[in-house]
């Protein structure tokens, strides 16, 4: 008798399991909407948040889609576990913002075979096969770099000695690579250009709060510094805090910080004259993104890849009503 009960429970138990596990499909959803999984890198900065912002407001039930999303907390692992998740799921789409290039080549691989069309968004993924993702839908880091290192090469054109610190970003990340390559290209051009420090701000005010005033306090004689080259807005906020506390003034007669992304409050910054030169990096990538799929579903080819278009703002050039029209 008890045997027949426990064979008849863990039946019972065996028929929940089938069917919980197909009902978690989200393809098989009663309702016709395009299920997006999107893998996003976390919260780390103004930018990202925007970012974030712009993937939802497109991926709506009203447009026609099921959002699923996933904040990886900045954690390589996580996006891997979100993407296989959404795999096992049999999403329709999978949109990925890689937190760095290296090491996607696995998930991926997983992802082709499953027939689930991936997009990249934001920075880049360095994959062996680049069939491993539909379309790049990013920037040009190299050239926002570009932009920042011609202002200085101008602004500094008759200085004898340029001292720079540079902060960098999440190690590894399409941004931080483009944007410190277009740096040490350019101060391999100008002998005059020194490198002081280089520091890892991990694209948070904290972090570069931390480490910039680090280096002030151990510096010993007090340093001279010309430029304080920050590769995001937050980063910014987090030398200016220190340079303040430690008695440098910035901006005209003081230290130059460059900064990217062009947040409101980085222009509002920009604006009093305490950031000498910022360069927009736009994070409304939401509409391109719909954009691809939107393109495939009316099965059309995607071009592969897709870069914004990108600005630059000076404490001359930058004006509230500006700062007052900007989405982010
Ligand atoms: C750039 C993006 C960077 C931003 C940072 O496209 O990857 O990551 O510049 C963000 O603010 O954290
Ligand atoms: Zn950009």
């Amino acid at each position: 008798m008890m045997r027949k009960i426990i064979s008849l429970l863990v039946l019972t138990l065996l028929a929940c399991c089938i069917i919980c596990s197909c009902s978690s499909d989200a393809s098989s959803g009663d309702d016709d909407l395009i299920v997006v999984g999107v893998s996003q890198v976390g919260a780390e900065s103004d930018w990202r948040i925007a970012n974030t912002e712009s993937t939802k407001a497109v991926f709506t039930e009203e447009n026609g889609y099921r959002l699923l999303f996933d904040d990886a907390k900045q954690m390589q692992e996580n996006q891997f576990s979100a993407i296989r998740k959404y795999i096992q799921q049999k999403v329709d789409y999978i949109v990925v913002m890689p937190i760095s290039e290296e090491g996607w080549d696995a998930v991926l691989q997983e992802a082709k075979e499953a027939g689930i069309p991936v997009i990249i968004v934001d920075r880049m993924v360095n994959v062996d096969d680049e069939d491993l993702f539909t379309a790049h839908v990013g920037a040009d880091f190299y050239l926002e770099g570009q932009k920042a290192t011609e202002w200085m090469t101008e602004e500094f054109a008759d200085a004898e000695e340029v001292n720079i610190i540079h902060i960098q970003g999440t190690i590894g990340s399409t941004a931080q690579l483009g944007r410190t390559q277009a740096l040490e290209d350019a101060l391999a051009e100008n002998s005059n250009w020194n490198l002081i420090a280089q520091l890892d701000g991990d694209f948070t005010q904290a972090k570069t709060y931390e480490v910039m005033s680090d280096y002030i306090i151990n510096s010993g004689t007090r340093p001279v510094i010309d430029v304080v080259y920050c590769e995001n807005d937050n980063s910014a906020f987090g030398a200016i805090e220190a340079l303040e506390k430690y008695g440098y003034t910035c901006g005209e007669g003081g230290v130059k910080v460059i900064s990217f992304d062009a947040t409101k409050q980085a222009l509002e910054l920009c604006m009093e004259g305490k950031i000498s030169f910022e360069v927009e990096c736009n994070p409304m990538l939401g509409p391109l993104v719909k954009n691809v799929i939107d393109t495939i579903e009316a099965g059309g080819v995607p071009s592969k890849y897709q870069y914004v278009d990108e600005t630059v703002f000076t404490p001359d050039t930058v004006t509230q009503e500006i700062i007052d029209s900007r989405e982010y």
